[in-house]
């Protein structure tokens, strides 16, 4: 049997998002934010499902740091609601009187301190893709001021928080946001433009540049990050006829948000394909740069592979049908993927430092007698994980990994219909039930790794 452990010092945390787990949507204050909207338009989420109880975590974080500090967590991504801080946008805002909500401000204040208190290193994330809905009705992420508006916001929250939190992420997956909630219109906003996807990529990679020097123009002494999706890229044929396909979603996923970030410009093959529509990037003097403002890590969220193969019209690539089984999001099983994924990451941007953000299973499995045996989500789980440390053996900069979720919650589109928490969520109730793979990322932690 294999023996792995981790370097020494690496970090294991989990990951949740403002919107999918908190609820209190309406409480103390908070803003509307795009996806309260979205969830209330009929047809656009399962079941008519939204998060306005979620898992309730806003009355009942205190008992969830206590989970996680039961569990070994050592760090804990969440993120913040901007409308719950910010319930009309940010103080700036040109034509709306603007109040802070304390309330909100207090909430994760209390947050922050009650993880340092069990030992956890908070790490917020700005953007989980609640924008408050007042920016929307301005325009948006299509509209340039949106990313002053986030770099002021992002102020604010340093000035509250930095005292005491040392890692920032800027965005979440703006590759889910551009594509899903502007290019395809399964998310909220809800539009599928061309035009708007191509501005909305770019003030969202601006509003990350913006944010990362007001936090270096502010003194704070912490870290600083995009968390990008990813997906590991294989050829459908492995006799070459594929591998510009595999290089093209590269372009289109990878290189278009971590590059761009990281200093290489747009590629070359997303900005002819955005000007075949007749659609510029809104690019001006000086963004680029500003995009490419010096970060301290990339956070990689990856929960899958993807086989491409080419294709004669839309992207120039297709997915082809998955040949591994399945897990209940579709996704299919490839353990490989992490480690694969992490050593192109690694090679391509001359190994960068890494947290993995997000990794994770969805899995179904519901209690027997108070039990969840999700041994599907543990052995994936395992997969991952040893593939991630053979990457690191083989030289990549991994300095922790965060897994998606610590709780069942709120899955976007997919409303509550699936799991990824490793602590089942009761939505009756509310009750919170460690599931098996918990017990396995407890020990995981504990010896920092696994036999
Ligand atoms: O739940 C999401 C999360 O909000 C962003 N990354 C992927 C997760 C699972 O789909």
């Amino acid at each position: 049997m294999t023996r792995i452990r981790f370097p020494d010092g690496f970090e294991w945390g989990t990951a949740t998002a403002a919107y999918q787990i908190e609820g209190a949507a309406y409480e103390d204050g908070r803003g509307l934010s795009i996806w309260d909207v979205f969830c209330k338009q009929p047809g656009r989420v399962q079941n008519g499902d939204h998060g306005d109880v979620a898992c309730d975590h806003y009355h009942r974080m205190p008992d969830d740091v206590a989970l996680m500090k039961s569990l070994g967590i050592q760090s804990y991504r969440f993120s913040i609601s901007w409308p719950r801080v910010l319930p009309f946008g940010t103080p700036q805002h040109r034509r709306v009187q603007q109040p802070i909500n304390e309330r909100g401000i207090d909430f994760y204040s209390r947050l922050v301190d009650a993880l340092l208190a069990a030992g956890i290193t908070p790490c917020p994330t700005l953007y989980h893709w609640d924008l408050p809905q007042a920016l929307q009705d301005r325009g948006g992420w299509a509209f340039r001021d949106t990313a002053a508006h986030f770099a002021d916001y992002a102020g604010l929250m340093y000035a509250r928080l930095g005292d005491r939190v040392e890692r920032w992420i800027t965005h979440n997956e703006p590759w889910v946001v551009v594509t899903y909630g502007h290019r395809v219109g399964t998310m909220a906003p809800g539009i599928a433009e061309a035009d708007v996807a191509a501005r909305a990529t770019h003030h969202i990679l601006l509003s990350h540049g913006l944010a990362v020097e007001r936090y270096r123009a502010e003194g704070q002494g912490g870290a600083i990050g995009i968390t990008n999706s990813n997906s590991s890229y294989e050829p459908a044929e492995a006799d070459g006829s594929c591998d510009g396909a595999v290089e093209l979603a590269r372009d289109f996923d990878t290189r278009l948000y971590t590059g761009a970030v990281l200093g290489r410009g747009y590629p070359d093959s997303v900005l002819r394909h955005y000007e075949a529509r007749g659609v510029a990037f809104p690019i001006e003097d000086g963004d680029m740069a500003t995009i490419a403002a010096p970060t301290d890590f990339v956070g990689v969220n990856l929960y899958s592979r993807t086989r491409v193969r080419p294709a004669d019209s839309g992207l120039g690539f297709t997915v082809a049908p998955p040949t591994l089984p399945l897990t209940p999001m579709g996704y299919e099983r490839a353990p490989h993927a992490l480690g694969d994924f992490v050593r192109f990451l690694s090679a391509e941007y001359e190994r960068p430092k890494i947290y993995i953000t997000e990794n994770g299973v969805c899995d179904n499995t519901e209690p027997v007698d108070g039990e969840i045996d999700d041994v599907d989500r543990e052995s994936l789980l395992r997969g991952f994980l040893e593939g991630l440390h053979r990457a690191i053996e083989d030289g990549a900069d991994v300095r922790g990994y965060y897994l998606w979720s610590l709780l069942d919650n709120f899955e976007w589109s997919f409303g509550y219909s699936k799991r990824f928490g490793i602590v089942h969520t009761d939505y009756d109730t509310l009750q919170r039930t460690p599931k098996r793979s918990a017990g396995f990322y407890r020990d995981v932690i504990a010896n920092n790794g696994f036999d």
